[in-house]
C-alpha cells in the first residue's frame, strides 16, 4: 500500500469524537488444550473481563480510514480501495480484516475508529485476536455488512493467516466473540460444535502471571509445530486414508507408526493425542467440581508443552515450578502459543496477595522483571453498543 500515513498524534477532529457505536472486544483465555486446534481437536477457552475499547464513526466519504490507537498513542490512515501491503506492527490486523472483507464482497465504507486496549501485547492472551473481531464486529454494525457472528470468527481468523503470516487455529477469535459471561467453551475444532461449561471454581480465582517475555521464534516455531503434526498425518494417512487430522488418531495407531515418525514427530503427535483427552477429563472434573484434578490435568498440560511439545520456555517453567509445592495452588500451565506470556493459575482466592507478592518477589530476583499479576474472570464476547445519538 504505497499510501499509509501513518500519525503521532490523535487527529483535531477525533477530540470530541461523537461515536456512532463502541465495541468492547475482549481478550481470552484458555484452561487446557493448547496446540490442539489446528489438530482439529478440542480446546476449553473463555473470553476475559480484559477488553480493546472501539469507538466508531461513518466519516461520509466512500473508503477513507482513519484508526487511533489511545494505547501506542498513534494511529494510521489509507483507503479502503488501495491494494494492502504488509505493515510492521498492529496496523496487519486492521488491513488484514479489510481485506477479507473486500473478498468477500462486504466492503464498508469510509469510517474513522479510535480503540484502547486494556490487553498487555505478547501477554498470550490474544490481543491479535480482540483486535480483528473488535473492528469487523463495528464495521458489520456501522454498515449493515449482514455478517453472522461465525462469519466474524472465520474472517478474523483468516486476516491472521492469510494477511498476518501466522497459521494460527479458530480458538482465540472463536472465543472472543462467542463466549459467555461465566462459561467456558468447550469447543470441538473441527465441526465447531461447543457447549458452554459453567466455570465455577467455588473458592478459587483464575489467575494470570505475565512473564512480560515474548521469545523472538514464537511465530516461526508455531508454524513448524503446525507443520509436524501435518507430516505425521500425512505418513499414517499413506495406509489410513480416514485419518485428516491427528485428532483421528489414536495410541495405538501412533504407536504403530513410532518407528517411521522421527522421535521428534512422535513426541509431538503424543501430547496432541494426550491434551485432546486431558481436555475431555478436565471438562468432567469441571462438572463434578473436582477442582484438585482439574488443576492436575493443568500441571501434566504444561509437562507435555514444556517436555514434548516445547513450546515453553524457562520464565514460563519458573513461574510453574514456583507454584508446585504449594497446596492452596491446585493447577498451573503456561497458556497460548508459548515462548512467553503468562502462565494461569487455578488458585485459592485467601492467597492470591501473598503468593503474588512472593512469585514477583522470587522472579525479579531472578530474571530482573517485575513480572504483571492479572485477576480474570471468564465473560462475554464481543459486545456491540450503540451509542445514543444527539
Ligand atoms: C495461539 C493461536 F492463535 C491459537 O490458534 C492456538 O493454536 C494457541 O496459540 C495454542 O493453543 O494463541
Amino acid at each position: 500500500m504505497k499510501h499509509i500515513r501513518t500519525f503521532q498524534k490523535k487527529p483535531e477532529d477525533f477530540a470530541n469524537f461523537n461515536a456512532s457505536l463502541s465495541v468492547h472486544s475482549p481478550g481470552r483465555i484458555n484452561l487446557i488444550g493448547e496446540h490442539t486446534d489446528y489438530n482439529e481437536g478440542f480446546v476449553l477457552p473463555s473470553a476475559i473481563d480484559k477488553k480493546i475499547k472501539f469507538q466508531f464513526r461513518p466519516n461520509n466519504t466512500e473508503n477513507f480510514c482513519r484508526i487511533f490507537s489511545e494505547t501506542f498513542g498513534k494511529g494510521f490512515e489509507f483507503r479502503i480501495d488501495e491494494v494492502f501491503e504488509k505493515q510492521a506492527g498492529w496496523e496487519n490486523y486492521i488491513l488484514g480484516v479489510l481485506e477479507q472483507l473486500k473478498k468477500m464482497g462486504k466492503t464498508p465504507g469510509g469510517f474513522d475508529c479510535i480503540l484502547k486496549s486494556e490487553l498487555p501485547v505478547g501477554a498470550g492472551i490474544s490481543s491479535s485476536a480482540a483486535l480483528e473481531c473488535g473492528l469487523a464486529a463495528g464495521l458489520n454494525e456501522l454498515f449493515n455488512l449482514g455478517l453472522s457472528k461465525l462469519d466474524i470468527v472465520k474472517l478474523s481468523q483468516k486476516a491472521e493467516n492469510e494477511f498476518v503470516g501466522n497459521n494460527c487455529g479458530i480458538m482465540d477469535q472463536y472465543a472472543s466473540v462467542m463466549s459467555k459471561s461465566g462459561n467456558l467453551i468447550l469447543l470441538d475444532c473441527r465441526d465447531l460444535h461447543s457447549e458452554y461449561i459453567h466455570a465455577d471454581f467455588k473458592n478459587c480465582s483464575l489467575l494470570l502471571l505475565n512473564t512480560k517475555v515474548s521469545h523472538s521464534l514464537a511465530d516461526s516455531e508455531y508454524n513448524t509445530r503446525r507443520a509436524e503434526c501435518e507430516k505425521a498425518v500425512s505418513i499414517i494417512q499413506k495406509d489410513h486414508p480416514e485419518v485428516k487430522s491427528l485428532r483421528d488418531v489414536d495410541h495405538k495407531t501412533l504407536e504403530n507408526y513410532k518407528k517411521q515418525l522421527d522421535e521428534k514427530i512422535y513426541r509431538r503427535s503424543l501430547y496432541v493425542i494426550e491434551e485432546n483427552e486431558r481436555v475431555i477429563e478436565a471438562t468432567k472434573a469441571l462438572k463434578e467440581e473436582d477442582l484438585k484434578q482439574f488443576g492436575r490435568l493443568m500441571y501434566q498440560s504444561h509437562e507435555g508443552l514444556q517436555h514434548q511439545y516445547e513450546v515453553s520456555c524457562k520464565e514460563l517453567d519458573f513461574m510453574v515450578d514456583f507454584s508446585r509445592d504449594k497446596n492452596y495452588i491446585y493447577g498451573s500451565r503456561m497458556m497460548g502459543g508459548g515462548f512467553g506470556g503468562c502462565t494461569i493459575n487455578l488458585i485459592e482466592n485467601e492467597h492470591i496477595d501473598h503468593y503474588s507478592t512472593e512469585l514477583s518477589r522470587a522472579y525479579k530476583e531472578k530474571y530482573g522483571i517485575d513480572p504483571d499479576v492479572i485477576k480474570v474472570l471468564p465473560d462475554a464476547g464481543t459486545t456491540v453498543v450503540k451509542e445514543a445519538k444527539p
